[in-house]
């Protein structure tokens, strides 16, 4: 190409730039939609955050639980509206940096971040009562039921509710009622069990959270963990499934098995 063909390439390229702007202009395009948002760091917000997630309340207060085999309660907490994030791992006992295989003196327990204007302490309590027997004495500290209160209110209500529980029951409830100390986070295997056992959906929340602990922080990995343990219902998953992130595949998928383990 030569230099004067270059140049007038250039102009026409130029002109076309200017008029398509011009024309942007005139027609009122310069909608919201196209307009990129920026956070306070100048950062270009990641688009492929599920919206539940990225809408996540900053202020969260802490319940720490057990009651047997942390899988089911990982769903169930999980699958509540007001619960921002869940982790699974073990607390209570005295042996340093337990593991699945090396539990020492420790107990499987449900860690739960919720929003308290959305779900209330004692809400989380009277689901914690009613998902589980505390009248079955355990034969080992892995599944002993126990209240970790975090300050002196949830103690005040753990001991109460825990006394109307006995009284309901007219038996003995072994549940200890203890401050909570540390957590101990479980294996990434254990996190959202029942997400794991699906790996067409595993394999788009891994490519949205490369990074453990982003994926099991996350309250779309939460709810989707609750529906796939059979929480919630079917009207719910719906209503909800846009806020996931998934791919249409993904919802394809979460719809097949919601149909499948979900009240209507
Ligand atoms: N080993 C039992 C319980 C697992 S749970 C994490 C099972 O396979 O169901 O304790």
């Amino acid at each position: 190409m030569t230099a004067s063909n270059k140049a007038t390439r250039l102009v026409v390229l130029g002109a076309i730039l200017i008029g398509a702007i011009l024309a942007g202009i005139l027609t009122g395009c310069a909608r919201e939609d196209i307009v990129v948002n920026y956070d306070k760091d100048g950062v270009v917000p990641d688009a492929s955050i599920p919206p539940i997630d990225a809408s996540a309340p900053s202020k969260t207060e802490t319940a720490t639980f057990a009651l047997g085999c942390f899988w089911g309660p990982d769903s169930l907490f999980g699958s509540l509206v007001g619960v921002i994030r869940t982790r699974v791992g073990y607390a209570g006992g005295t042996t340093p940096s337990p593991t699945y295989h090396n539990l020492g003196d420790h107990t499987e327990t449900i860690q739960i971040d919720y929003d308290p204007t959305q779900i209330s302490y004692e809400q989380l309590l009277d689901i914690y009562w009613y998902s589980h027997n505390p009248t079955v004495q355990t034969s080992s500290r892995q599944y002993m039921p126990i209240v970790f209160h975090h300050n002196s209110e949830q103690q005040r209500l753990a001991v109460e509710t825990k006394q109307r529980e006995e009284a309901r029951l007219d038996r003995t409830v072994y549940t200890e009622i203890i401050p909570f100390s540390e957590f101990h986070l479980a294996e990434y295997y254990h996190q959202k069990y029942y997400l794991q056992g699906v790996p067409e959906l595993m394999e788009e929340l891994v490519a949205i959270y490369p990074n453990s602990g982003d994926f099991i922080d996350s309250t779309a990995a939460a709810r989707i963990n609750g529906y796939l343990g059979g929480y919630g219902t079917l009207e719910a998953l719906e209503e909800q499934l846009s806020s996931f992130g998934l791919s249409p595949a993904g919802n394809e998928k979460m719809l097949e098995i919601g149909r499948l383990l979900l009240p209507g």
